[in-house]
Order: C-alpha cells, then sequence, then structure tokens
C-alpha cells in the first residue's frame, strides 16, 4: 500500500476494524473510506454493489463481522450464519468485479475443528467436527476463506485470509450475556466491586484454555500482512500461548481489584477445551506479537473506566 492508496476499512466502528484504522492513521495513510451502518448497509448487495462502483477502493480490510461470545453464538446461529455470510458474499464479490489490488479477509480461530491437535497449525483446517457452540459462525467463516481462494484461483484476485485468535482491547463489546470472555468479566468484577457484592458467578467450569491478543498487535498484523503477504493460503494470528480460564479470572480480578469470591456455574457451557493457534508460519512471515496479557488487560481496563457513557453493552 502506498501512503496515499484508497483503502477500504469495512467494519471501522468494531473492536478489530477500529484498531486497524488508528495503525494505519499511525503510520501515515491518509486516504481511508469509511462508512457507518447507517450510510452503508453491508448486508444489501445493491448497496454494497453501488458503493464498490462510486470509489472503487484500492485496499479492503474485511472486518465487518456479527460477532459475540459463546451464548451469543449459541442462541443466536441463525444471525450469525447469515449475516457474516452476506456480508462477506457481498464485499469479496463486489472487490472482484471492481478490480481492486488486495483484500484482507478476516477470519476466527475457532474455523479449526472442536478436537484438534493443539496448537493449531493452518492445515488442519476441514479435518474434524466444529465446536457446536459456534458452529454457525465458523461455517460462515470458512466459506469467506474458500471463497477468496476460489476467487484469486478463477479470477486471479489477490485475497488474503488471516485466522486471528480470541482478541480483546478498546472498542469491545462489555456485554454481560454476549460479549466474550475477556470484557464481560472486566466488567462483571466492576459491578461486583462498585456494588459491594460478596461473589461473582462465572460461567462453565474454569477449566478451558484460551489465547488471548491485544488487538492493536492484530491491527500491525494486518497491516503488516497486507503488505508483506500475498497468498491464498490462511495464516494465524495470535501470541501461541495460553492460559486457563479459571486464571484468566484471577488476572482480571487483581487488575479490577475486586476481593469478592468467583462462583462457577457449571449449567453454562464450556465451550472448546482448548484453543491455542500454531504461529510458527506468523513468525517466518517476519511478524510476533508485543504486547503481554498483563499489560493489554490494564490498558483495556482504562479504557473500559475511562469510557462509561459510551461502551457498547
Ligand atoms: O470468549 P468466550 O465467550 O467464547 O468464552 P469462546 C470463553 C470461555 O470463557 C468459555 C468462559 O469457556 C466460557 O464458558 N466464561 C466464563 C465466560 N465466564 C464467562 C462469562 O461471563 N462470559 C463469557 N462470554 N464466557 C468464541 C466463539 O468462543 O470465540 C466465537 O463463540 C469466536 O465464535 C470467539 O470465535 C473467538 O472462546 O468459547
Amino acid at each position: 500500500m502506498q501512503k496515499n492508496s484508497s483503502i477500504y476499512v469495512a467494519g471501522h466502528k468494531g473492536l478489530v476494524g477500529s484498531a486497524i484504522v488508528r495503525r494505519l492513521l499511525d503510520l501515515g495513510y491518509t486516504n481511508l473510506i469509511l462508512r457507518n451502518r447507517r450510510e452503508l448497509d453491508l448486508l444489501c448487495q445493491k448497496a454494497v454493489a453501488d458503493f464498490f462502483s462510486e470509489h472503487r477502493p484500492e485496499y479492503v480490510f474485511l472486518a465487518a463481522a456479527k460477532v459475540g461470545g459463546i451464548m451469543s453464538n449459541k442462541t443466536h446461529k441463525a444471525d450469525f450464519i447469515y449475516e457474516n455470510l452476506q456480508i462477506q458474499n457481498n464485499i469479496i464479490h463486489n472487490a472482484a468485479i471492481c478490480g481492486i489490488s488486495k483484500l484482507l479477509f478476516l477470519g476466527s480461530s475457532c474455523i479449526y475443528p472442536r478436537d484438534c491437535p493443539q496448537p493449531m497449525r493452518e492445515d488442519y483446517l476441514l479435518t474434524g467436527s466444529l465446536e457446536k457452540t459456534n458452529d454457525a459462525y465458523a461455517v460462515a467463516k470458512i466459506a469467506g476463506i474458500k471463497m477468496c481462494q476460489s476467487y484469486n484461483e478463477q479470477y486471479n484476485t489477490n485475497f488474503i485470509s488471516v485466522m486471528p485468535t480470541n482478541l480483546y482491547g478498546i472498542n469491545d463489546n462489555f456485554d454481560i450475556e454476549n460479549g466474550h470472555v475477556l470484557p464481560s468479566l472486566i466488567r462483571k468484577f466492576y459491578l461486583a466491586k462498585i456494588n459491594e457484592q460478596p461473589c461473582v458467578e462465572l460461567w462453565g467450569t474454569g477449566a478451558p484454555l484460551r489465547e488471548f491478543l491485544y488487538v492493536d498487535d492484530l491491527a500491525d498484523a494486518c497491516v503488516y500482512l497486507m503488505n508483506n503477504y500475498a497468498q491464498s493460503s490462511i495464516v494465524n494470528i495470535g501470541t501461541g500461548e495460553e492460559i486457563s480460564i479459571k486464571d484468566l479470572a484471577m488476572l482480571i480480578r487483581d487488575i479490577v481489584d475486586y476481593r469478592g469470591e468467583i462462583i462457577w456455574n457449571s449449567s453454562r457451557p464450556d465451550g472448546t477445551p482448548r484453543k491455542l493457534l500454531d504461529v510458527s508460519k506468523l513468525h517466518v512471515l517476519g511478524w510476533q506479537h508485543r504486547v503481554t496479557l498483563r499489560v493489554g488487560l490494564k490498558t483495556t481496563y482504562t479504557w473500559f473506566l475511562q469510557n462509561q457513557e459510551t461502551l457498547r453493552q
């Protein structure tokens, strides 16, 4: 990308899209095209077609998606599969028609089989059954990968796909019922602290293992790969480090400075037992994460405290 290339960041209000915009602006890219939901309905085929033919962006970061935590995925499967397929079909197809220079599609680590060998290498895709709590979302993301690869094969496009691990950071969704574990726990512990509650209820057993990447690191990796990677095969983006949900809860409780107890509600799902990415391909390509979990958590908690009025909930 040149500093004056026209770059469309789809989903620029979300956790990932807003981080990509911050990174691009920091690096001196000056020609960003941004549209909020009211200005451009990505579910509408005609609106997306008109947008591409009018603006003809050179580069596209496809960070628009319907996302959510384990309960949201489990209870809104139709919305997750429909909205994600629709958004990515509209953008990828019109990007090809319009002849853009390059597109980066964001997938997810949940595309890999539930009982995948760990850490999960890129070539384990489609080698086993998916985790049931998020299979609708995962199928949509797998379709997005196949779509990018198919357009590359048939139409000689330059569409790349990256698979981030569980993300967190500023601009996250802190909703207790629908959010991901990390922002939900920040909010649960914070509310328990200010309301002086003796205990906080968390979900599942606390035994599952997860890998967490700070979203500014993810954005940096996306810009790096847009500039340095041009193959159809997918690339994992993560830290290569994992933590149990129980240990994550202790860490967040410590940062929030909540002194009460934790109660585990095992009637809520654990989800996949372990989800650790193999990031050796990314390391060979020349990129490594920088932000440690403790530092990223502190930054996120400070942002959460300073943005109470405008939090997405
Ligand atoms: O982040 P999370 O919602 O989704 O949950 P996944 C991770 C783990 O945290 C699960 C536990 O084992 C939950 O049972 N957990 C404990 C909680 N307390 C809580 C809580 O209060 N809220 C939440 N949300 N979890 C998602 C997928 O899976 O991963 C998405 O649903 C996406 O599709 C994302 O791929 C990256 O890590 O299980």
